[in-house]
């Protein structure tokens, strides 16, 4: 069987994966496709955290059984050979007789690091990892993160026109990018479990900050307001009740009520301790939110946030939408605040971009390669 055709049934298994977008954090996506004679029999993929994972998901697909013995397996991340929620994989691989096993991503648990490709060699399987392995290893960046570090992943997001203006002079921002953009960053709302912006974006904007996408999940909504600054008639203050609302905050000298208030309205109060400029610390707050279980942050402004957010260490990734427009305008604002590097040679630098096309927009997305702070 030559390469080419095994990299078809690891794409097959890849498309799975992400149907369990939004559904498995903090568990990785993973799918996984049983093919015997060059047919797929079985398939299945991990669809919501603590439920079947993707290989018992496949086995359970098949028609019988029995039919497994023999066949190969694709699966996009190693197999896990530990008892959490779920039984190990291995175990499955061994009941059904599979014969081989093709791997994408190696799982960076420690309960399976390795352990599970070597527990199916010694079972006298035939191994095979790193296919499409870049693939794999993009699809569960939040989870590979999330497990070394236990603080979330952050992806800081913008829109801008081709001069680099988030807003007009006046400020005014709606919209940007087109629909088939904007419906993007929705996925990536119910993609990743936390969504973060400034107070100024709050008291600009008064968004609502949910996931419109229809079946889709609503992130976390998390404000960072180091002095209680959040109207209590604002959208988000509003929703409270329905979607949860944390405000990241430094706790003040004397108590107004207001803090009492937010709370009986449904909000969540975070004490954060304050950085030199008195604002909420956000490598702390990014320690107490890998706490609390979340696994990633989409970072949506605004600009005073997102350069102190790369100030401190904590962004991973830079999602710049471009739309083929200007705006003009001594006033109009950039993506990042702040007062920035002095010279260009201090820049943040990011990787090479991955470039895709919104309709007539662009989306750049890069890595950010300064030494992180969240991982030394
Ligand atoms: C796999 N296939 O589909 C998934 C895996 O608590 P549990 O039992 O759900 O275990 C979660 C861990 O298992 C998770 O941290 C990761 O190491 C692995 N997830 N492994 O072989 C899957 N979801
Ligand atoms: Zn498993």
């Amino acid at each position: 069987m030559d390469s080419g055709f095994d990299e078809k049934f690891m794409r097959l298994a890849l498309e799975l994966a992400k149907k369990g977008c939004g559904k498995v954090n903090p568990n990785p996506l993973v799918g996984a496709v049983i093919v015997k004679d060059g047919n797929v029999i079985g398939s299945g993929y991990h669809t919501r955290y603590g439920n079947l994972h993707a290989e018992r998901e496949a086995f359970a697909s098949l028609t019988d059984p029995g039919d497994a013995q023999g066949a190969d397996l694709y699966v996009t991340l190693e197999p896990c050979c530990h008892y959490g929620k779920q039984p190990p994989c291995t175990e499955a691989i061994l009941e059904h007789k599979i014969a081989r096993v093709f791997i994408g991503s190696s799982d960076p648990n420690p309960l399976v690091a390795g352990k599970g490709v070597k527990l199916l060699r010694s079972h006298g399987i035939q191994v095979t990892e790193h296919m499409l392995k870049a693939e794999c290893d993009r699809l569960n960046e939040v989870f590979f993160h999330y497990m070394k570090t236990k603080r979330p992943y952050v992806v800081m997001k913008y829109a801008m026109t081709m001069d680099g203006k988030i807003a007009t002079a006046s400020g005014k921002s709606r919209w940007i990018t087109g629909e088939i953009a904007r419906r993007h960053v929705h996925e990536d709302r119910n993609r990743y479990m936390a969504i973060m912006v400034g107070i100024q974006t709050v008291l600009k904007d008064d968004p609502m900050l949910n996931c419109r996408l229809e079946g889709g999940r609503n992130p976390v909504r998390i404000v960072c307001d180091s002095c209680l600054r959040i109207p209590e008639d604002s959208q988000l203050v509003k929703s409270a009740g329905e979607i949860p609302l944390w405000i990241a905050a430094v706790q003040p000298e004397t108590d107004s009520g207001k803090a009492e208030r937010l709370k009986a309205a449904g909000c969540r109060i975070l004490y954060v301790d304050a950085d030199e400029n008195c604002h909420v610390d956000l490598k702390k707050l990014m320690e107490l939110l890998g706490q609390e279980g979340i696994d990633s942050i989409l970072l949506e402004g605004g600009a005073q946030l997102h350069e102190s957010a790369l100030r401190s260490g904590i962004v991973n990734k830079v999602q710049a939408y471009i739309a083929p427009k200007l705006f003009g305008g001594k006033e109009a604002p950039s993506p990042l605040g702040g007062s920035g590097v002095d010279a260009p040679d201090e820049a943040w630098l990011l990787s090479e971009p991955v470039i895709t096309g919104l309709g007539p927009d662009l989306l750049l997305e890069s890595e950010v390669i300064y030494p992180c702070l969240q991982e030394s």
